[in-house]
This record gives C-alpha cells, sequence and structure tokens, in this order.
C-alpha cells in the first residue's frame, strides 16, 4: 500500500503530498517523514510555490495519529530531541520557500497536530478535531513545540490543549485560530486549490522571503543559557521517569496508563 501519494497539479507550480499509510493511521514514522522530507526537497527543485499537505480518507476517519508511538525511544533518551523525525519534518516545513497549506479531513493528534500548526495555512472540513497528547503518553514535549502552540493559538487555549489533551473540533478551532477556514467537507478540496492557485499567482520571490520572515520573527524568543539548561533538566527528568514508559506500554498493550508521578 502507497504510504503516499504526490502530485503536481500540471500547468501550475502547486505540489501536493497525500498521506495514505492506512494500517497505522498516518502515524508519522520516520520512513513516512523520510519520504515527505525528500519530496518536499524535489519540490524545491521544481520551484514549486505552494504545497498542499492532505490525507486520504480512511474508515477510521484519523488524518494522522501523530509520533508513531511504536518508534519512541525507550527511557532515558529524549523521545523529541533536535535530530529527532518529527523536529526535522516540522522545521522542513518552516524553512519550505513557499506556503505550506494543511487540509485536514479527520482527526489530527499529537505531533501531527505540531505538524499542522506548524504549516502557512490550515483548511479544515467540518470533521476536523485538533488534540496535543504529551500528557496521555508521559511525554515532556519541548520548548520549539510548544512555541509553536502558543504563537498561533496564546497562552490560555495552548494550555487547556496540553493539559486536557482534548480534541478541539473544528469550530472551537476555528475560533482559536488554529485553523484559518472552516469549509463543508465536499468543498475541502476544491477550497484548498483555489487558495493555492492564487498563492501561485504573486511574487515567488516576496512570498519566500515574507515567510522566512515570519519564521525567524516568531522564533525570537530571548532566552537565557541558564533557562535553556533548566527546560533541558525538566524534560530529562520526565523522559528518564517510570512513568514515560508505562505510557508507552499502556499504549502498545491497550490498557489505561497508571501514572504514579515518578
Ligand atoms: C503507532 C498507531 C498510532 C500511533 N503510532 O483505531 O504529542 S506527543 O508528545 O504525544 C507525540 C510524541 C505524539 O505524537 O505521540 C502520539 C500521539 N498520538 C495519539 O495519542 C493517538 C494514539 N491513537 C489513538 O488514540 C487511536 O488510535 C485513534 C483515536 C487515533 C484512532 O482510534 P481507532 O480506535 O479508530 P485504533 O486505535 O484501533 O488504531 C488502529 C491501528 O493504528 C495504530 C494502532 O496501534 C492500531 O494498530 P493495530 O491494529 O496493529 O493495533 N496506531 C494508532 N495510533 N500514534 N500506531
Amino acid at each position: 500500500m502507497e504510504k503516499l501519494t504526490i502530485s503536481k497539479i500540471e500547468h501550475t507550480k502547486i505540489g501536493i503530498i497525500s498521506l495514505n499509510s492506512q494500517k497505522n493511521l498516518n502515524a508519522l514514522s520516520k520512513a513516512l517523514i523520510d519520504e515527505i522530507i525528500g519530496i518536499l526537497e524535489d519540490f524545491k527543485t521544481k520551484k514549486i510555490t505552494c504545497v498542499i499537505l492532505k490525507a486520504e480518507p480512511n474508515k477510521h476517519k484519523v488524518w494522522s495519529a501523530g509520533h508513531d508511538i511504536k518508534e519512541l525511544p525507550v527511557s532515558g533518551r529524549d523521545p523529541l530531541g533536535y535530530y529527532d523525525q518529527l523536529e526535522t519534518l516540522l522545521r522542513a516545513i518552516q524553512k519550505f520557500p513557499a506556503p505550506v497549506i494543511a487540509s485536514i479531513h479527520g482527526s489530527v493528534w499529537g505531533g501531527a497536530c505540531d505538524l499542522i500548526m506548524t504549516c502557512d495555512i490550515v483548511v479544515g472540513d467540518l470533521s476536523s478535531s485538533f488534540a496535543i497528547t504529551p500528557v496521555k503518553i508521559g511525554i515532556p514535549y519541548n520548548a520549539s513545540g510548544i512555541s509553536h502552540f502558543i504563537n498561533r493559538i496564546g497562552l490560555n487555549q495552548a494550555k487547556e490543549m496540553f493539559f486536557t489533551a482534548k480534541p478541539i473540533h473544528s469550530e472551537l478551532a476555528l475560533e482559536w485560530g488554529i485553523i484559518n477556514r472552516i469549509v463543508r467537507d465536499e468543498e475541502l478540496d476544491n477550497y484548498v486549490m483555489d487558495m493555492a492557485l492564487n498563492i501561485t499567482k504573486h511574487s515567488p520571490l516576496s512570498i519566500e522571503v515574507i515567510k522566512e520572515q515570519f519564521r525567524i520573527l516568531t522564533n525570537a524568543y530571548p532566552i537565557s543559557p541558564e533557562a535553556f539548561e533548566r527546560i533541558q533538566g525538566l524534560r530529562q527528568k520526565v523522559y528518564e521517569s517510570e512513568d514515560y514508559q508505562e505510557g508507552i506500554n499502556a499504549f502498545l498493550e491497550k490498557r489505561p496508563p497508571d501514572f504514579k508521578g515518578k
């Protein structure tokens, strides 16, 4: 089964990446992410000036189940380190020299929620929902990921998403700014294509430089070396904890986790 379908719309500069790894609900495995990054490199060579990131519908109505839990490292190693597959993908999206539009039908989980937050524009249909779930597994998320949420939806709403891990459904997702637009399910593909066609009519150089300025400005968090080291130390306590391993084991054994706070 193809994990991805890629297409370039003829006579346009639009590239489409459609996730299609049905068996594990488009979980962001290293293999899937490596393919996406390879396609983005190819799109860069082909001077694509707008990318659409979508997913083929599946019976679970899941756009992506997030980081492949089966690939999370064992206790004692940072699960979201700088070179982790998910972080590498997020940077590739941010640094792609043209807008990436996330087109969402179905539910988005965990690191996939961070992924769509990192895209430049998000269009969801009425079935779309968004959940960030590290607390369900016992993961100490990471500073750059948390900053994506604060930048996009503000402090209070970002805290609610992280601390409850509850899915935010389309109407509230629009109100909070997780998605730019909400459309009827049957209108999603055409709406996103029209937006992409509009973007590709404009100056690609101007858009590229404006996108990079957005990235520089939104990443401009003054932080002291001591604060950085404190964050790393706090996160290490979590990913070295028994709770971290318990969260992963509980998911794999299909049972609720029994967190002990240690
Ligand atoms: C591997 C999976 C996954 C999966 N990985 O279908 O944000 S952080 O910090 O937590 C970050 C590290 C992260 O992204 O972690 C992952 C966060 N993702 C989640 O918490 C979602 C976990 N998945 C689910 O809650 C359910 O699978 C949903 C609600 C997405 C769909 O439920 P449904 O009952 O429709 P199943 O649970 O039966 O899943 C179908 C198959 O996909 C696998 C799952 O193990 C199952 O495989 P088997 O049939 O072999 O058992 N699967 C689902 N999610 N993230 N594999």
